[in-house]
């Protein structure tokens, strides 16, 4: 396996960062998680944007543009000869000193890893998953901003802990406001009366890409989608519940917190959009191979 790694590619084994690298220290720093489909890269300079807002937002100058980040993501899936899987890609703040400032890191590093990733067992696809309410609130906009897709992900490490401790596949996180806002790696979204619901952005949702993906999928098939503030009531009495995200893709809910969501198999428009996102991910986005 070849690693991009601030302008050089190695082998994994040699893939290294230093111990005082503050993504390490301190989780500063800033990643995206890409997926490709087919030979083609999906919705990337989608992924690159936000990789820049979130750099933006944390005072992180990324460490080269934004052309030659995308130019080396595409490079280092052509190094790894693959044609469908998944790009982590990571800007640290670089190697400081003990100490908070940094002001004391020169330099950001970027890596780049080309690989595969599998979220939930191919069997919850068909069935749908289990998903309870967790104790772990989402990170609040009075902290770091919930928008910035930054490295420090324990909040959502210890929800999901609390999930597969449940037994369940996901965990649910509301804000502290008690508003539902997404789950530990994945937005949320419900169905009543065949109108199609998902948490606003300011509830603590991340802008997913996988989730304006599928609004715009779902408004081009005709359906009503709205952003309203949501309660754990709006998900028990949903007809239908999915999650989406780039690792879970679209993935049907079945139960949350031990009540069954509409009749507890997948909803008809659940697999619609699941279809309707699979096409999508087969025929589009950035050609590796020219
Ligand atoms: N919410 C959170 C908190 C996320 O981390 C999403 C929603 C979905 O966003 P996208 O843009 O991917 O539709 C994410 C993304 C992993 C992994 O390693 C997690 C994500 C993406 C890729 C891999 O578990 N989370």
């Amino acid at each position: 396996m070849k690693i991009y790694l601030d302008g050089n590619f190695c082998d994994k084994e040699t893939a290294k960062i230093s111990v005082f690298d503050h993504g390490l220290l301190y989780g500063d720093g800033v990643f995206e998680g890409i997926r490709f489909y087919n030979g083609r890269v999906f919705k990337l300079d989608e992924h690159l944007r936000r990789l820049q807002n979130s750099a933006k937002a944390i005072a992180l100058d990324l460490p080269m543009p934004l052309n030659e980040i995308r130019e080396a993501t595409l490079e280092t899936i052509r190094q790894n000869k693959l044609s469908d899987g998944y790009v982590r890609l990571v800007v640290t703040r670089g190697c400081g000193d003990l100490g908070l400032s940094p002001l004391l890191c020169p330099r950001p590093s970027i890596f780049i890893i080309a690989s595969t990733i599998t979220l939930y067992p191919p069997e919850k696809y068909e069935n749908g998953l289990e998903v309870v309410t967790c104790s772990t609130r989402r990170i609040s906009h009075g902290a770091i901003s919930p928008m910035v897709k930054s490295l420090n992900y324990l909040n959502n490490v210890l929800a999901k802990l609390e999930a597969i401790r449940a037994g369940a596949g996901e965990g649910l996180l509301l804000n502290e406001q008690g508003y539902v806002a997404e789950c530990t790696g994945d937005n949320i979204f419900y169905v009543h009366d065949n109108q199609i619901f998902t948490p606003p952005t300011s509830s603590g949702a991340l802008a997913g890409i996988t989730r304006a993906t599928v609004i715009q999928l779902a408004q081009e098939a005709g359906y009503t989608v709205n952003e309203p503030l949501t309660t754990r009531y709006d998900l028990y009495t949903a007809d239908e519940c999915f999650l989406t995200g780039t690792a879970a893709e679209v993935i049907p809910v079945v139960r949350l917190d031990g009540r069954p969501i509409g009749t507890g198999s997948p909803g008809p428009i659940t697999r619609d959009l699941m279809h309707r996102f699979h096409h999508l991910t087969m025929s589009s986005g950035t050609p590796i191979y020219l």
